[in-house]
């Protein structure tokens, strides 16, 4: 089939106007590269629809002229989704940055795909409510991109990942069509399939998401944030009844030593314990209650396995507590190019795979660094290795497999993208992944939407 990109752009600069088909090299090159730094593509050109019907008329004539899409919000996906591999025109969908108001009695509000998490976040505070789901790239990554990646983040073992923020939606399907899902925000509609639920981390493969539907949940009256030292992840591991117990608790984030003091090089800190403990937690209560007290009371459970901390309960202090978590990405990112895994596994094998993931990538990828923190609440880990070239495998792949041995998952949040297409069959069988290839080929019959992405 012969694309005709020329008769593509000249629709679309009809449809959207000139100065939305951006075609000069300053601006399209860096929106071809990710935020890693190592998928890099070519794109002849940006499309910035404003409307649901522009993005019809593009996909429509994407259909016509045989011109394959990458849709791209914040440009912040971890997995190489929102880069045009192959050529693709890139369809940016930040123009969509409407804020709906906040409904207050349902506690929803309906907003632009192209919306910042942190601009809703913000919009939905004066309501005293916040979006459940929250990452370290708020104020870049947009609501499409995290309903595309179904984007987990810090408060999931609080209120679930994306895909539970998400009560209904507007897309345009592949074919053209577009579809709106219970953007009324009923609670309950029972009308047979979820789209809503299938377009979460369908990673741009199905549909463009034009309009969310959000849950948003109570934001809490205040918060405090512990910082606990413990021996190693066995005791951290062993810890988690005992916060879990708590009834404010929003978050239990994973740092080791290592990671700790790589981010304290890169910020020019101190180390926040001293001496530092080979593990950190970071813990976040939230709500009305006496959180001290709360946090005092886990303290005195946990007794000698917490072995020092810090308490903070100051926006300022809380925000400093937390840099030592959210600094890691661009700690890591300083040393080099990362590549970078998003795994979960069970819980009762977090110490051992912890213990074994280093000397797994050492013996692929001697000399590399390999960097480990997550998400411990839900069983999430992140590896980040910087050392191999950025079009070898074989660290993460080593990675995956212990993974996938131990009963885990390959990605626990960011998604498939193109970095671990050719593990999703093994992770989900052939069955699971030809029945994702038709449901791919009923909502976008010519396979223009992200190709590439997420299926083999
Ligand atoms: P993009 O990067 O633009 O796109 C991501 C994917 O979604 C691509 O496949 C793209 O084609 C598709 N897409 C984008 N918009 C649309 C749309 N409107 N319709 C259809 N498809 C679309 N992720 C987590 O899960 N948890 C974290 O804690 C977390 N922390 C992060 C911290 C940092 C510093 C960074 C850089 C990233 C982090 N991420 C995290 C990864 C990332 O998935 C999220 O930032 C976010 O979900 C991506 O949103 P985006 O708008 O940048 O999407
Ligand atoms: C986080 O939890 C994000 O900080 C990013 O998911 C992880 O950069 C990474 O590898
Ligand atoms: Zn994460």
């Amino acid at each position: 089939m012969v694309s005709d990109l020329a008769g593509f752009l000249t629709t679309c600069r009809t449809a959207l106007g000139a100065a939305h088909v951006v075609t000069d090299p300053d601006v399209t090159d860096a929106q071809a590269t990710d935020w890693t730094g190592r998928w890099r593509g070519s794109t002849p050109a940006v499309l910035r629809p404003g409307s649901t019907d522009e993005v019809r008329t593009v996909v429509h004539a994407a259909r016509r002229h045989h011109i394959a899409l990458v849709a791209q919000g914040g440009n912040t996906g971890l997995v190489g989704g929102s880069v045009p591999h192959a050529g693709e025109v890139i369809v940016d969908l930040r123009r969509f940055d409407e804020l709906g108001p906040v409904d207050a009695p349902a506690a929803q509000v309906t907003v632009g795909a192209g919306a910042t998490l942190a601009a809703v976040a913000d919009h939905a505070a004066a309501h005293g409510l916040t979006v459940g789901v929250d990452l370290a790239a708020r104020d870049t990554a947009t609501i499409g991109g995290m309903v595309a990646t179904n984007a987990g983040g810090l408060h999931v073992l609080r209120h679930g990942s994306m895909r539970a923020q998400v009560v209904g939606l507007e897309a345009v399907l592949g074919t053209g069509d577009a579809v709106t899902a219970n953007l009324a925000g009923l609670v309950k509609d029972n009308t047979g399939y979820d789209l809503p639920g299938l377009l979460c981390g369908s990673e741009g493969t199905l549909g463009i998401v034009t309009r969310v539907r959000l849950r948003l949940v109570p934001r809490p009256a205040a918060r405090v944030v512990g910082l606990l030292g413990l021996p190693t992840v066995t005791e951290a591991v062993a810890a988690l009844p005992v916060l879990r117990s708590l009834d404010s608790l929003q978050a239990v984030e994973l740092i080791l030593d290592s990671g700790t003091q790589l981010v304290a090089g890169h910020l020019g800190l101190p180390v926040p314990l001293d001496p530092l403990p080979g593990c950190l937690l970071l813990v976040e209560l939230g709500g009305a209650g006496d959180l001290l007290g709360e946090l005092g009371s886990a303290l005195e459970l946990l007794g000698q396995a917490v072995t020092d901390s810090a308490v903070a309960d100051d926006d300022a202090g809380m925000a400093r507590l937390w840099r030592w978590r959210e600094a890691h990405s661009e700690a890591a990112a300083a040393l080099g190019l990362v590549h970078k895994a998003d795994v979960t596994v069970p819980l009762s094998d977090m110490p051992a795979f912890v213990a074994a993931v280093p000397a797994r990538v050492q013996a692929v990828a001697p000399g590399a660094t390999t960097l480990l923190y997550g998400h411990l609440g839900d069983g999430n880990l992140h590896v980040n290795v910087v050392g191999p070239a950025a079009d070898d495998d074989s660290a993460l792949d080593a990675v995956f497999q212990l993974v996938v041995d131990l009963g885990g998952s390959v990605s626990a949040e960011h998604g498939i993208g193109v970095a671990k297409r050719h593990w999703l069959e093994r992770q989900r069988g052939s069955a699971a992944v030809d029945a994702m290839g038709a449901i791919k080929a009923a909502l976008d019959p010519d396979g223009i939407l992200n190709p590439g992405v997420l299926l083999p």
